[in-house]
C-alpha cells in the first residue's frame, strides 16, 4: 500500500481560501475530464448531471474541533463545486450513524462519506452500501473492518503518532521529576481515544512520570471538567494531565480553577487538536504543550469524491500531517490561525 503524506502542516498556513480555489478547480477538472473520454455521451450528461451527490455522516458537535471540521465540509461540498450534500449529525452515536447511512443507500446517492464514531462494527451496512454500488470514503476516524474493499480511502490524521508526540514532549520536559499524571480519554472505542492513548503510553515508556488514573470525558468540555473534578477530591497530588482534545483540557482548567491552583503551572496540561481556544489557552499559558489534529478534511474530501466518482484509482490511507506547540509557538501561531 503506497502511503502518500500530504503536508497538511503547509497547506495550514495557506488560506481556506486559496484552499477552496483548489477544490473548485479539481470540481471542475474531474466533470469535464470524463466527458472528453466519452466524447458521445456528452449530450447525455445534461447539464446538472455531472453534480456529485454526497450524503455525509458526522459524528455530532462534541468539539471546537468537530465544529471547525464540519465547517470544512459543509463550506467545500457546495453546490459551486459541483456537490449535492446531505449533512446528518449523529449525535455520537453509531445507530443514528447506521440509520443515515442506510438512508443515503436508499436516497442512491453517488458517495457515502462519515467519521465513524466507534471504530468497529460498521461491516454490515459497509456491505449494504457495496452491494447498492456506493463507493464509501471514511474521514478523519478509522473502522477496524478487516476488508478494506468496503470503503475507497481514508483521508485523516495518525492518532497514535499524535499521542507519540506528545508522550515524548512529557518525557523531554518532565522525565526524573515523579510526576502523577491523569488522562482524560476521548470517547470510549474510537479511533483517536483508543490510538492517542496507545501513542502515549508507548512515548512514556521507561520514563518516571506514572499515571495514575484514566477517565473518559467523551471529547466533551462538560465532561472533560466533571472527570477532572473528581480526579482532584480523589487525588492530591497531580502534577500533570493528558487530555485527548482540547476541549477536555479546557474543562480541566476550569476544574484546576475551581480547587484554587493554577494550570499550566501547579498540574501541566498536554491536549490534543490546537484549535482556537486551546491555543488561546496555551499562549495564556494554561496549557503546557498542544500536538494539532488539522480539522480542514473538506478539500480532500471533495478531490477523492471526484475521483472515485470519475472511476479514478485513489489512495487508500491520506495521512494528513500535524504540527505541535509550546506556548511561544502558539502565541506566534494565533493570529494566523484558521481554527
Ligand atoms: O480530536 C476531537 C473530536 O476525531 C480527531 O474528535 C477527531 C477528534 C478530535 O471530538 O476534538
Amino acid at each position: 500500500m503506497t502511503r502518500k503524506m500530504w503536508m497538511r502542516g503547509t497547506v495550514a498556513a495557506v488560506s481556506a481560501a486559496a484552499m477552496l480555489t483548489l477544490a473548485a478547480c479539481s470540481s471542475e477538472q474531474a466533470p469535464s475530464g470524463s466527458s472528453e473520454e466519452t466524447a458521445s455521451g456528452e449530450e447525455e450528461m445534461a447539464e446538472g448531471d455531472d453534480v456529485i451527490s454526497i450524503g455525509f455522516s458526522q459524528v455530532g458537535a462534541e468539539s471546537g474541533w468537530r465544529a471547525a471540521n464540519t465547517k470544512s465540509i459543509q463550506d467545500t461540498l457546495t453546490a459551486e463545486n459541483g456537490f449535492d450534500l446531505s449533512f446528518s449529525d449523529a449525535q455520537q452515536k453509531q445507530e443514528n450513524q447506521i440509520q443515515a447511512i442506510r438512508s443515503y443507500i436508499a436516497q442512491g446517492v453517488d458517495v457515502i462519506a462519515f467519521s465513524p464514531v466507534v471504530e468497529s462494527g460498521w461491516d454490515p451496512v459497509l456491505q449494504e452500501a457495496q452491494a447498492a454500488d456506493i463507493p464509501v470514503i471514511l474521514t478523519d476516524r478509522a473502522v477496524d473492518s478487516q476488508d478494506d474493499t468496503l470503503y475507497e480511502s481514508f483521508i485523516g490524521s495518525d492518532f497514535v503518532l499524535e499521542g507519540e508526540m506528545a508522550g515524548e514532549w512529557a518525557v523531554e520536559q518532565y522525565d526524573g521529576e515523579g510526576y502523577k499524571m491523569v488522562e482524560l480519554q476521548g470517547t470510549t472505542g474510537s479511533a483517536p481515544a483508543i490510538d492517542r492513548k496507545e501513542g502515549f503510553a508507548a512515548a512514556i515508556e521507561g520514563s518516571d512520570i506514572e499515571v495514575i488514573d484514566s477517565q473518559t470525558g467523551n471529547f466533551t468540555r462538560t465532561e472533560g471538567k466533571q472527570v477532572m473534578e473528581g480526579f482532584l477530591q480523589k487525588y492530591d497530588d497531580i502534577d500533570l494531565v493528558f487530555a485527548h482534545n482540547d476541549d477536555m483540557g479546557l474543562g480541566a482548567i476550569e476544574a484546576i480553577e475551581a480547587a484554587g491552583m493554577v494550570p499550566g503551572e501547579d498540574i501541566k496540561i498536554i491536549t490534543i487538536d490546537a484549535v482556537k481556544d486551546g491555543m488561546q489557552a496555551l499562549a495564556d499559558g494554561k496549557i503546557n504543550y498542544i500536538v494539532e489534529c488539522n480539522p480542514l478534511l473538506g478539500p480532500d474530501l471533495a478531490e477523492i469524491a471526484q475521483k472515485v466518482v470519475a472511476g479514478e484509482e485513489v489512495e487508500k490511507r491520506i495521512v494528513v500531517e500535524d504540527l505541535a506547540f509550546d506556548q511561544e509557538a502558539a502565541a506566534e501561531a494565533l493570529p494566523d490561525r484558521q481554527y
